[in-house]
Formats: C-alpha cells, sequence, structure tokens
C-alpha cells in the first residue's frame, strides 16, 4: 500500500499541473478525493491493514491527503487570479461605449404630433377625452338619441354601466363647447372602439382626429381651407381627393372627403376594396342642434367639424397594406419607423 499511495500521489500531481480551468480542478477533485475518489478508496482500506502497519501507512495516507489538498487548494486561488487579470486586461477603457437600444415612436403617434403641430399653427388648441365614454356625449349630445338609427352606423361596445368605449371622437365635440363656449378651435386626437369585423382597412381599436372651429360666419370655405392645409400638412404634396355628400346626424350639410388609394395608385386593392378610393374624412357643418347642446345660440354661431381616420392616414402616408399590422405589437414592423 506504501507504493500505491506514493504512485497516486505522483499520478495525481502530475494531472493537476495540466488543469487549465476550474471545471477540469473540480473533475480532478472529485476523481481523486471525491467520495468516490481513488484516494478515498485507499483510506477506507486501511482498517483491513495489519496493526503493526497501520500507523505507517497510515502517516503516509495523511501526508499524501493534505499534498493533494493544498495542491488543489493553490491552483483554485491561482484560476481566480488569472480570472481577475484576463478581466482586466479585457477592459479597454479608450473603446466607445456599446450604442444602448432605444425604443421609437408608433407611426400613429408620429402623424398625431405632425398633424398636432399643423394645427397648432393654425391657432387650435389640443384636447383629449376620455376611452369611456357617456352614452350623452357619445351619441344624444350628437343629435343621436336612443331610437335613431343611425346609432346602428357605429358598432358600439357597451359596458354593463351603460357607458360606451368611445365610438369616434366627436363624443369630444360638446365637452368642448362646454368648457370653452365659442369662439372655439380644436382637434381632438383619440382612440376609438368598434365592435366590428377587422380586414384591411377596418381595426376594431383604431385613432380618429376630430376637428372643431365654432365662430360667427364659418362656412364651407373655411372647412375647405383647413382640409387643404391637413393634407399639405401630412404628405407635402398634391394628393388627390373627392368630396361627395355624407349623412351624420351631427352636421348639416355632411360630407365625405376620400384620398385617392396611395397603395394601389387607385387601381384597386384590398384596401380600397378595389374602388381606388379611401373614405378618410367625414366633416360638415355643426348641426343647430349640437351648438345648442353645447349651450351655443346657433343664430349666433356657426362650425364645422371633421373625423379624420387617422390610422387610415398612417396606411396612407407609409404605404401600410394591412391596418391590423398597426396594432399587431410586431416589433420587425414597428422598428421600420
Ligand atoms: C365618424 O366617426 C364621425 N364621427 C366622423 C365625423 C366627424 C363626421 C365630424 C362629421 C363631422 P365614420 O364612422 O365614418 O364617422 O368614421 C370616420 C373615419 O374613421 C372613417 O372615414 C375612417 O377613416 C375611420 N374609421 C372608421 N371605422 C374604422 C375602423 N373600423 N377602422 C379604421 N378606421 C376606421
Amino acid at each position: 500500500m506504501d507504493k500505491e499511495l506514493k504512485q497516486l500521489k505522483k499520478r495525481a500531481l502530475e494531472e493537476f499541473e495540466k488543469i487549465k480551468n476550474n471545471k477540469e480542478l473540480e473533475e480532478l477533485r472529485v476523481k481523486y478525493v471525491g467520495r468516490n475518489g481513488e484516494l478515498t478508496k485507499v483510506l477506507k482500506q486501511l482498517k483491513d491493514l495489519a496493526v503493526e502497519e497501520k500507523p505507517k501507512i497510515g502517516k503516509l495516507a495523511n501526508e499524501v491527503k493534505v499534498a493533494l489538498a493544498e495542491k488543489l487548494d493553490d491552483l483554485s486561488s491561482q484560476l481566480t487570479k488569472n480570472a481577475r487579470g484576463s478581466i482586466v486586461q479585457a477592459t479597454d477603457l479608450t473603446l466607445p461605449g456599446a450604442s444602448v437600444k432605444t425604443g421609437s415612436l408608433h407611426p400613429n403617434t408620429i402623424i398625431q404630433y405632425e398633424l398636432e403641430d399643423v394645427f397648432k399653427s393654425l391657432g387650435f388648441q389640443v384636447l383629449e377625452g376620455p376611452d369611456i365614454e357617456s352614452e350623452y356625449y357619445n351619441f344624444e349630445a350628437l343629435n343621436i338619441p336612443a331610437d335613431h338609427p343611425a346609432r346602428d352606423m357605429q358598432d358600439t361596445f357597451w359596458l354593463t354601466s351603460g357607458e360606451v368605449l368611445k365610438t369616434h371622437t366627436s363624443a369630444m365635440q360638446v365637452r368642448a363647447m362646454e368648457k370653452y363656449g365659442a369662439p372655439l378651435k380644436a382637434i381632438f386626437p383619440g382612440r376609438c372602439f368598434r365592435y366590428e369585423a377587422t380586414d384591411a382597412s377596418h381595426d376594431t381599436t383604431f385613432y380618429q382626429l376630430e376637428g372643431l372651429m365654432i365662430d360667427q360666419d364659418i362656412s364651407i370655405a373655411n372647412l375647405i381651407a383647413v382640409m387643404k392645409e391637413l393634407m399639405k400638412g401630412v404628405f407635402g404634396k398634391e394628393v388627390k381627393v373627392r368630396q361627395r355628400p355624407g349623412y351624420f346626424p351631427f352636421v348639416e350639410p355632411g360630407f365625405e372627403l376620400d384620398i385617392n388609394c396611395l397603395i394601389c395608385g387607385g387601381k384597386g386593392c384590398s384596401v380600397c376594396k378595389q374602388t381606388g378610393w379611401l373614405e378618410l374624412l367625414p366633416c360638415g357643418l355643426v348641426h343647430p342642434n349640437v351648438l345648442k347642446a353645447g349651450g351655443l345660440d346657433p343664430a349666433k354661431y356657426s362650425g364645422f367639424a371633421f373625423g379624420l381616420g387617422l390610422t387610415r392616414l398612417v396606411m396612407m402616408k407609409y404605404g401600410i397594406d394591412d391596418i391590423r399590422l398597426l396594432q399587431s405589437g410586431d416589433l420587425r414592423f414597428l422598428k421600420q419607423f
């Protein structure tokens, strides 16, 4: 056993010299001094030795055990020191810092801000309303009483409280009149919700930007002038639009402003439902009943209102051929803006 112990010590120390990392160190620790390690096995045999051999072999076995343990500890601290050294060496303080990835604005927000700037330059204030709206402001105050067939024009999410998820930004019209009176020049960008089947140009959640201008002698001419500024501000160039009569209970007369589809260049595609035109901006002169609901005298004041489909405008501006991409949360899509 004397020879066996000496050979084991020699072999182990030779192997320890070749250790390159902590993983190898741990493997050799287990191999030699672990619970089933080679030295441990030899130590277990000590009890079977003849009584006169026990002191001598026992002493040797203990020396081997201590020698291996000390060597392993040395190697362990050596490895730790080397690792620290390499970290220090690897840090080059003169290198430029790694760039930090930042988020970016959603395309809806980008266009909303652009439009806000256009309207602010025309003297309009920017107001925002609640997403959960009362039936009164969303419908009744806008000349749409409970039994009016126009309620079916917008599929509505009703809450058990009797309130609604705002179906259109027009819901802010009477709130603004009540608060600011006349004259009034304001826009209301906001999120709208409709319980309808989705397709390339319809989503259940989308954005509108409402405009309202009230003063004495406001006419269609004022409306058209502002619409032109709006289009110029967004597209920076002439875009083909057409105006046709449209019915909304809260305006009289009412119009629809359609934009020539910029996805297909007017040839017809899934976004414009093969018509070449996309309904973008309904508008009209504020109905006298709505002015009255806002506490204004229709004999003195008149006004125009429009309800721009902001999300559709974003689609036209960036050539997005499916509205659902905008709410998808897909970063591959969003990072392009
Ligand atoms: C309205 O919401 C009226 N409040 C607009 C208005 C305001 C008329 C002021 C007159 C005066 P309409 O339901 O058509 O109207 O919606 C207005 C615009 O919102 C549409 O032209 C379209 O661009 C956009 N829009 C409507 N529904 C959706 C939808 N499901 N997904 C995406 N955009 C939509």
